[in-house]
């Protein structure tokens, strides 16, 4: 909440004086530092020290790097603690996670375009060098066909395209003649009979020599959603590479049969199905293992291809996943076929990649949520383990040393230049030095509470852990390509848009027949028009549209508003300062209390110094709106504290989107009473007789709110109050939020949110009084204290009336 004070002591001057002479003393506390959703400023990360940090990941690669070459080459992993190679057939087998090895040198292929990035151009053309020469893939190994695709066929692609650049840009490796594309074409093709089922949907795995003629392959029936659905960006670009269209036809059929197997009533998919038939053999619903990229793949196919079915595709799924699957800042498996039904109490930590795509498809508020979760699991327990409960508790220990939190911090730092990224990202990085460095690359780690190592370092540390890190901290001008030029597949290997423009003979956009995409055409306004529009524009550009950055102020740059600033962006700080803008801390620090003066003195130019001025005009009115709006909205819990209804408390609650809001002097009053199971969830409440005409107390969890609310009105509560699940949650320290439902406008009852701490009081106050109900007014904010105001001012009222009368007969 903002408040504002301001003075000025030049009003009498001449405009002369009043531009030179006079400090403005507009002074503007600013508490929550002009964001609404923190009450603590990050603190800014200094040039240097980003610098520094990008450099600790540079040598963190390079770490990592040469133990695998020195010590493993060519096999296709490290193993960090023997530090020697990972051989397929030759090292002790790990069971079905060795599907992923094929014998290829697997990890120098996934690393090549990561050595482009750290313009090691010298380096990178040895390591194409030694792949062109050492590495073949005619092996009777049987290998996961998701895991080749994205990290062989994308590194060897990646790699390609990479060569080609450089040969035109750098004028280096003039011997290269594409002989990367032909190895991935001649791998594409040891892949492709996999595609040979009766639903076009690939088998999990395939021979690399004898392709489904394997004995071992004979009863091969189940894949997972992202195996299958995680194959066209590869494809695709292959194809367009080469002009050989196979692998696009077969990789957009399996998309195509995919989505037809989705569920028609809650369109959500499920992990695992059976090739052949396409019934489904796991039905749990989430956004992490086993289903995550298929998502991640519809969304970056419409941005690589251009093809409008896929965004429609996304945007279905996606509207699904944030009814079903998202409980505020978490995503919890649902059953595809009973979405209102959580399938587990955890969550893997490969799901840490939604903030990232949530930034690309331009929803950026729940991916700032979720983030800001996965970073308060990492804080507790050092490491994100591999799963976590939905009270944040171990469920699985082990560490890979994966890169999706590291992803999502870089995609949410370049969608908003707040350095609490950076300091996450910094936070991460000195982790992971610190526990997962050994003297022979990163191992990963077995246990996170133990903090014993494993002896693995996967390939995704080099070609995307690191790649991230690094990316995090360059500054754009770092880096010899243009990252807003290239999609990241999901192994983050880089993929030109330009390849939309290469264009697919075997394939019409136009063509496309998808009812869906009519759906979305039909819809006013037409979302298919506008979210493009919205999604693309930002990518293209690596979504430096959503938040001005460089030239925001100064002669000829965009002027920074009041409305965009954001205190922890560097640039806009500069920006600020320019403008003859100094920020003071008052008080305490932890309050975000910031002071701003403007002086004309203190301006870069003339022409800053006004915008300056202009900017403190905006700030005074953005102060008093927010103030405003931010009161409007909250709503009170407000209960008697004594006998006679006379003394009133309120507590602070959150409104909700799905039911009738509360305005003016409309209130709901009644006895409270706690839901029967308490997250009222089940079908029907247990205590339904004891509800009719009372206000509900339901726990946040388990199911949406909406459907608590449903509940709720079916057992003839009047009104719903949801609490917090979460500990030690309050309104004073986090941002208070209304509820979603979902569209529908059948909730005919006020619902508030409630945190941990507000409700404790609430509980206190009932169970002070056993034998009685606690009686509570649900209203505005605004409204109680209006009414308490009124109240006051009617008792003193009496007591000045009752005095006046009592005077004269005093007097008497
Ligand atoms: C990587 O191979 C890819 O990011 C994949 O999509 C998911 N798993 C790993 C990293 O955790």
């Amino acid at each position: 909440m903002m408040t504002t004070t301001s003075s000025s002591s030049s009003l009498s001057c001449s405009p002369q004086r009043q531009l030179w002479l006079v400090l403005l003393a507009l002074v503007i506390f600013v508490a929550s530092v002009l964001s609404t959703e923190s009450s603590m400023p990050t603190q800014n990360m200094s040039h240097k020290e980003r610098t520094e940090l990008k450099e600790e990941a540079r040598e963190m690669f390079y770490h990592a790097y040469r133990a695998y070459m020195e010590n493993a080459y060519p096999a296709d992993e490290l193993m960090p603690l023997s530090c020697k190679g990972r051989y397929r057939g030759v090292t002790p087998s790990r069971g079905d996670m060795d599907d992923i090895l094929g014998n290829f040198s697997m990890t120098l292929v996934d690393t090549l375009d990561t050595l482009v990035l750290l313009g090691d151009f010298a380096e990178f053309e040895h390591a194409v060098k030694l792949v062109i020469r050492d590495v073949q893939f005619d092996s009777d190994i049987i290998v996961s066909v998701f895991e080749t695709n994205i990290r062989m066929v994308g590194g060897l692609l990646s790699a390609h395209i990479l060569s080609e650049y450089l040969q035109k840009q750098a004028d280096v490796m003039h011997w290269y003649k594409g002989e990367l594309l032909e190895m991935a074409r001649e791998l594409g093709y040891r892949l492709l009979p996999a595609f040979n089922t009766s639903t076009g949907i690939p088998h999990a795995r395939v021979n690399l020599r004898l392709g489904m003629k394997d004995p071992q392959l004979k009863v091969s029936r189940e894949t997972c959603t992202a195996c299958a659905g995680t194959i066209l960006l590869e494809f695709a670009a292959l194809s367009r590479l080469t002009g050989d269209p196979i692998f696009e036809v077969r990789a957009h059929a399996a998309m195509d049969a995919l989505w037809k197997l989705r569920h028609r009533g809650s369109d959500l998919m499920g992990t695992v199905l059976n090739v052949h038939s396409g019934d489904w053999v796991r039905r749990d619903s989430g956004v992490g293992a086993g289903i995550d990229s298929y998502y991640e793949y519809l969304f970056k196919s419409y941005v690589l291809l251009g093809d409008d079915k896929y965004l429609a595709r996304f945007n279905r799924h996606y509207n699904a996943v944030m009814k079903y699957v998202s409980e505020g800042p978490m995503l919890l498996d649902v059953l595809m076929h009973r979405p209102h039904a959580k399938s587990r109490n955890f969550m893997d930590s490969l799901l840490a990649f939604w903030p990232g795509l949530q930034v690309l498809s331009g929803d950026l508020k729940p991916a700032v949520q979720t983030h800001e979760m996965l970073y308060q699991v990492m804080q507790m327990h050092t490491l994100i383990p591999e799963a976590f409960t939905v009270d944040f508790q171990i469920h699985w220990g082990q560490h890979h040393l994966r890169p999706e939190f590291i992803e999502s911090t870089y995609f949410l730092y370049r969608a908003t230049g707040d350095h609490h990224y950076l300091q996450v990202g910094k936070r991460a990085l000195k982790t992971l030095q610190q526990y997962a460095k050994v003297a022979c690359g990163y191992a990963a780690v077995s246990d996170v509470r133990t903090g014993k190592h494993d002896d693995r370092m996967d390939s995704f540390v080099l070609s995307e852990t690191f790649k991230y890190l690094y990316l995090l901290f360059s500054e754009p001008q770092d880096l010899i390509i243009n990252v807003d030029e290239f999609v990241f597949t999901t192994e983050a290997h880089l993929l030109p848009l330009s390849i939309a423009q290469l264009g697919n003979s075997t394939f019409s956009f136009r063509q496309s027949d998808d009812h869906n995409v009519l759906d979305f055409m039909r819809t006013c306004p037409s979302s298919n028009k506008l979210f493009p529009e919205k999604v693309r524009k930002p990518l293209r550009n690596f979504i430096t549209g959503s938040c001005p950055r460089t030239t925001i102020s100064g002669s000829g740059g965009k002027r920074l508003s009041a409305l965009d600033f954001q205190a922890s962006n560097a640039d806009h700080l500069r920006a600020v300062y320019d403008m003859g803008i100094t920020m003071v801390s008052v008080g305490d620090r932890s309050q975000g209390k910031v002071r701003l003066f403007h002086s004309f003195y203190n301006a870069k130019s003339h022409e800053e110094g006004e915008m300056g001025l202009q900017f403190m005009q905006e700030m005074l009115e953005l102060t008093k709106l927010q103030s405003m709006n931010q009161l409007a909205q909250l709503q009170a819990v407000a209960f008697a504290l004594d006998e006679h209804l006379q003394d009133w408390t309120a507590l602070m609650a959150g409104p909700s989107h799905f039911s009738p809001e509360l305005i003016g002097e409309q209130f709901v009053e009644g006895d409270l009473v706690l839901a029967k199971p308490i997250r009222a969830c089940n079908e029907k409440l247990t205590n339904t007789e004891e509800v009719k005409g009372k206000i509900l107390v339901a726990e946040r969890g388990d199911c949406t709110f909406v459907s608590k609310a449903r509940l709720a009105q079916q057992a003839g509560a009047t009104a719903l109050i949801v609490c917090d699940n979460v500990p030690g949650s309050s309104g004073e320290t986090q941002p208070m939020f209304a509820m979603s439902g979902d569209g529908n406008d059948d909730v005919l009852i006020p619902v508030v949110f409630m945190y941990s701490l507000e409700f404790g009081k609430l509980s206190t106050a009932m169970q002070r009084r056993p034998q009685a109900p606690l009686r509570v007014r649900i209203m505005q904010m605004v409204e109680f204290k209006r009414w308490q105001l009124a109240k006051e001012a009617h008792q003193n009222e009496t007591a000045a009336t009752t005095t006046t009368t009592q005077k004269p007969d005093k007097e008497l």
